[in-house]
């Protein structure tokens, strides 16, 4: 009675039924924006490490949203949390106080050791946010002259797309056609320590933000001390480290953290050798297991509290059902042991790809941390070789996703088992074996 009721509901009767991949991708090639270039693969039902496209063909996800559902698809306690919260308070704005945000606050800011967190929704939300506190601590705290302020970041960083952002990023495609560009931004080469310290001597600067391994540049892991060395010679300056951990955090690396280094304490990091604490941590993504877009900065109340009331904010930012669902992700994480199970199969998928690499030449190299593995394929950038290996891929069911033209990037789910590691392993080695003539 009830699907009846769905069938002929208004809603229904206006809205194309999916019945094929062709259809839907033709709906998305007519009335959508070409912002992106999919692969060919409709997707319509998810659990755990598994998609399922219209056809009803069965996958393994290795791409994870982008490292956004470390918690598996569709997680029965986060659905659970978000189904209650939506049936009790969705939304209140920040005009008011409501009776999640203050739990949630005090949740994760023990989760993580910090003073203070600002919540908003989406990861470049997050950057701006962390850009923003940066720059205003850098005025009123360090006394550099108004509007002066520089922030330091990387070569082929990958931030967010917002226009301030993507003034600092040297993508020439994220970038052309939209300046006119903020200012106020120096960038220097990744992994580079000296470079960094020359920037450091510079006039006014406020920050370095990083990436504590860079992800759309193609899981480009630095030197083992490079964040430990980075905020030692950041402290030196007066200059406040700020951690993009929206990619690498909340277990992705097989720690609970990138900045944690190599442990697995998930979450106690501070008592950890290993541990650098930023200044600023910007998490999003996983932080609320794919449910609902939640990003948030966390820094001790020294920074935080240049923010006033007034200042900065987002309508959506700490809503109930928002923050709900990211307490709710985080404690998955760490009943589930999520960051250990990152670290054994990363090893363990490290271990195979290696030895694949060492058996197919079209296979160069494998190289990442934990769960966030690239393998960079023998051909040129602008060849098609890695995305017809992404199709082959598909096609046996294993979904991954190529970057800058020959990098494939290797992300599944963190619930994944042992078993399904090495069948996995089996597939993409079988892929390129057929490859490599
Ligand atoms: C897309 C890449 C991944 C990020 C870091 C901030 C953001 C991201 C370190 C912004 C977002 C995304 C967005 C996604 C593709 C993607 C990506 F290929 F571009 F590099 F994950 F690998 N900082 N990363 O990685 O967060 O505003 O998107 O929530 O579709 O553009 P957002």
């Amino acid at each position: 009675a009830l699907e009846e009721l769905i069938k002929n509901s208004n809603l229904r009767k206006n809205m194309e039924t999916i019945t094929s991949s062709k259809q839907a991708i033709a709906l998305e090639d007519k009335y959508g924006a070409h912002n992106y270039h999919p692969l060919p693969v409709v997707l319509s039902k998810g659990e755990g490490v598994f998609l399922w496209d219209v056809e009803g063909k069965k996958y393994y996800d290795f791409l994870s949203a982008y490292s956004a559902v470390n918690q598996g698809h569709c997680h029965p306690r986060i659905k659970d949390a978000l189904i209650e919260q939506a049936g009790t308070l969705t939304l209140t704005s920040r005009a008011f106080y409501n009776d999640v945000l203050g739990p949630f606050e005090k949740y994760i800011t023990e989760y993580f050791g910090f003073d203070k967190v600002l919540p908003m929704n989406t990861g470049a939300e997050g950057v701006e946010t962390a850009i923003k506190i940066a720059r205003k601590w850098g005025y009123e705290r360090k006394g550099v002259a108004e509007n002066k302020a520089k922030i330091i970041v990387a070569e082929n960083n990958f931030h967010g797309r917002t226009t301030t952002i993507i003034s600092f990023s040297n993508d020439a495609n994220a970038r052309k056609n939209f300046g006119p560009y903020t200012d106020g931004f120096i960038r220097i080469p990744y992994n580079d320590i000296t470079a960094l310290k020359v920037a450091l001597k510079q006039e006014d600067v406020v920050a370095f933000l990083v990436e504590p391994i860079q992800g759309e540049a193609g899981v480009y892991t630095p030197a083992d001390d490079y964040i430990r060395q980075a905020k030692a010679a950041c402290q030196e300056q007066n200059v406040l480290l700020i951690a993009d951990e929206i990619q690498t955090g909340i277990a992705r690396t097989g720690s609970l953290l990138a900045v944690c280094g190599n442990c697995t304490c998930q979450g106690h990091c501070e008592k950890q050798e290993t541990y650098t604490k930023p200044d600023m941590l910007i998490l999003g993504k996983a932080i609320s297991g794919g449910f609902y877009p939640v990003s948030a900065v966390l820094a001790d109340k020294d920074i935080m509290d240049v923010i006033k009331p007034g200042q900065h904010g987002s309508t959506f930012g700490g809503n109930p059902l928002g923050v709900k669902v990211a307490m709710t992700a985080l404690e998955v994480v760490r009943d589930e042991k999520l960051a250990q199970n990152a670290r054994k199969l990363g090893q363990l998928f490290r271990d195979r790809m290696q030895k694949m690499v060492d058996k197919f030449p079209i296979a160069k190299l494998v190289r990442g941390k934990g769960l966030l593995n690239a393998v960079v394929i023998n051909d040129s950038e602008d060849s098609s070789t890695a995305w017809d290996i992404c199709v082959k891929l598909a096609e046996n069911g294993l979904l991954a996703k190529p970057t800058h033209g020959n990098i494939i990037r290797f992300a599944p789910p963190l619930v994944m088992t042992e078993e399904q590691l090495h069948e996995c392993c089996d597939i993409i080695e079988r892929v390129i074996a057929e490859f490599n003539r």
